[in-house]
């Protein structure tokens, strides 16, 4: 006999969530080292350095720039981290986070 096969009823096919992703944003001033926002994008976001350039002369040249995308959380407590490390020298460099569209 023929093995009938019985595709799963609709009750059953389970859609895996994703979480909504948020992005981490850097914000250009006038005042922080280029050098130094550098250093915070190596550091806290784990770039190399031709990475981390890039996107400090992005953020330099047209004010923001998108780092890097996470869960909620991970964006904000990253983006925390980051803007502390800069206020711990005295800089105002500033790292914000929003929702992905
Ligand atoms: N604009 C700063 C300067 O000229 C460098 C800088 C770049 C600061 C990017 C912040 O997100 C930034 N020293």
């Amino acid at each position: 006999m023929p093995e009938t096969i019985t595709p799963p009823r609709v009750q059953d096919v389970v859609k895996t969530a994703r979480p909504p992703l948020h992005k981490v944003i850097l914000l250009n001033d006038d005042f922080t080292p280029r050098g130094f926002v550098v250093r915070v994008l190596k550091a806290e976001f784990r770039m190399d350095e031709g990475a981390a350039m890039r996107v400090m002369m992005t953020a330099h040249q047209r004010g923001s720039c998108v780092v890097a995308v996470f869960t909620r959380e991970i964006a904000e407590e990253k983006a925390t981290r980051a803007t502390d490390m800069a206020q711990k020298e005295g800089y105002p460099l500033k790292f914000t986070t929003e929702p992905e569209d």
